[in-house]
């Protein structure tokens, strides 16, 4: 392919989508490429080792690839003070389509994960109801149940945004308490109905079962809406890390009010102030003021390829791709620039756009091998457009840590070697 029947649409070389067809073999530089066997290679197939037995047959539980076991969760150091306290990142930078794998969903737990038996484990409605009630799980898997693809995002995930500095980091390391899957169960609707909420209830006061008895107060109609008391995870019972034998399900608001081995809901007048809407993700505004209850996660994108910390071996084309987001609704553009937003054209947005779900984009970009910053800007269903880093910090201040939705920006150098930059 030559330069003259690329197609340009935006500065710095990005290009028509078009050009993504056919880019394993342009990608690949030369057209020396081992997709092409001269006569000569073509005759000297050798037969691997692996096709010249059997291999092992079934098993009751799947695995892996050997080839495949580097792909992990980044825990984080582990502190003696805070037993079971942390968080686990997703390796976004490695995921393809939206669907994040069970045992690489991020994780965050304030003391760590309950053994609960669900034979023991109850769910108890009741304060401003008119019958109290109590659940199993098993009278929990006899009620209709709704299956959703959602998102679920950690409200200090990208906090580093906020800083001085831009840290170098990977797009995991960086932004990777954002994860995304089918969830299945009841809607909390059906049994809110059927305890009968009482006129002057407006709240919903979920506690979890593990030794933090973390707590989170649900405004009454966020909880008549989409809610649901999750109890399968891409078709599996939720693991154990995001909440076995069942969790709150908040569908586009912050991670935090998704409460986790949920066993009481509580029908309540006023927000309960539990410790994690009070003295955490709150937004400290610049007058010391904290705004409480920010819960829709901002319209947001990431590209996870080129991202921190890779390098690009070769001129040439390359599939820039990304995950793109909302607390407010489904994603209905993301607008790709490679020359630090002076000029943007539209990705191909390849998932389905499905409500508070995680999407996919990429476009083509031709690498000339000089500087380039790569950045991504997402448009919801709502209007919303994602702020750029200073629009964001002139509204919320940099004394906040939560709640960070600004563009990323990418640099590459004439090396090729990706970085985090703030532009
Ligand atoms: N009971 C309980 N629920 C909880 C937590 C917790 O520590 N305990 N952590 C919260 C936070 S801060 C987030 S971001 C999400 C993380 O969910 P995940 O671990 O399934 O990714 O769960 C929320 N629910
Ligand atoms: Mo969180």
């Amino acid at each position: 392919m030559t330069d003259s029947k690329l197609e340009k649409v935006a500065g710095n070389g990005l290009l028509n989508r078009r050009h993504l067809l056919g880019l394993g073999l342009a990608g690949a530089g030369s057209i020396a490429s081992s997709a092409l066997l001269g006569a000569d290679s073509a005759l000297k197939l050798e037969i691997p080792a692996w096709s010249q037995q059997p291999g092992p047959g079934t098993s009751g539980y799947g695995s892996r690839s050997r080839f495949t076991e580097d792909m992990q969760r980044a825990t984080g150091n582990s502190n003696p003070l805070y037993p079971g306290g942390g968080a686990s990142r997703s390796p976004l930078q490695l995921l393809q389509g939206t669907i994040t794998p069970n045992s690489l969903h991020f994780e965050r737990h304030h003391s760590g994960i309950p053994d609960i038996d669900p034979a023991q484990h109850k769910l108890v409605i009741n304060g401003l109801v008119k019958q109290p009630l109590v659940f199993s799980y098993e009278d929990l898997l006899k009620y209709p149940m709704v299956s959703k693809i959602y998102f679920l995002e950690c409200s200090g995930n990208s906090g580093s945004g906020y800083g001085a500095n831009a840290v170098n980091g990977t797009a995991q390391s960086l932004h990777g308490l954002v994860s995304c899957a089918e969830w299945t169960g009841v809607l909390l609707s059906t049994l809110l109905d059927e305890a009968g909420v009482e006129p002057e209830a407006q709240w919903v006061s979920a506690v979890g079962a593990d030794a933090a008895s973390m707590g989170r107060s649900v405004p009454l109609n966020k909880a008549m809406d989409d809610v649901l008391i999750a109890l399968f995870q891409n078709g599996e019972p939720v693991r154990p890390a995001q909440g076995y034998p069942m969790r709150l399900f908040v569908p586009g608001w912050e991670g935090n009010i998704s409460v986790k081995w949920l066993t009481q809901l509580k029908l309540t007048r006023e927000a309960s102030q539990f410790r994690d809407e009070t003295s955490k993700y709150t937004d400290t505004l610049p007058n010391r003021k904290s705004l409480q209850f920010t819960f829709p996660m901002g319209t947001k994108s990431l590209i996870t390829s080129p991202s921190g910390q890779m390098s690009l071996n070769r001129q040439g084309i390359y599939q820039v791709t990304g995950i793109a987001w909302s607390g407010s609704g489904s994603i209905r553009r993301v607008e790709v620039s490679a020359d630090g937003g002076r000029s943007w054209a539209d990705a191909m947005i390849e998932s389905h756009q499905s409500d508070k779900a995680l999407a996919r984009f990429r476009i083509p970009w031709e690498w000339s091998g000089g500087d380039a910053i790569l950045q991504s800007r997402a448009t919801d269903s709502q209007g919303n457009v994602q702020p750029t880093r200073n629009t964001l910090i002139d509204e919320r201040g940099s004394i906040n840590f939560y709640h960070f939705h600004g563009i990323q920006s990418w640099a590459i150098n004439t090396a090729g070697e990706v970085s985090n930059v703030f532009a």
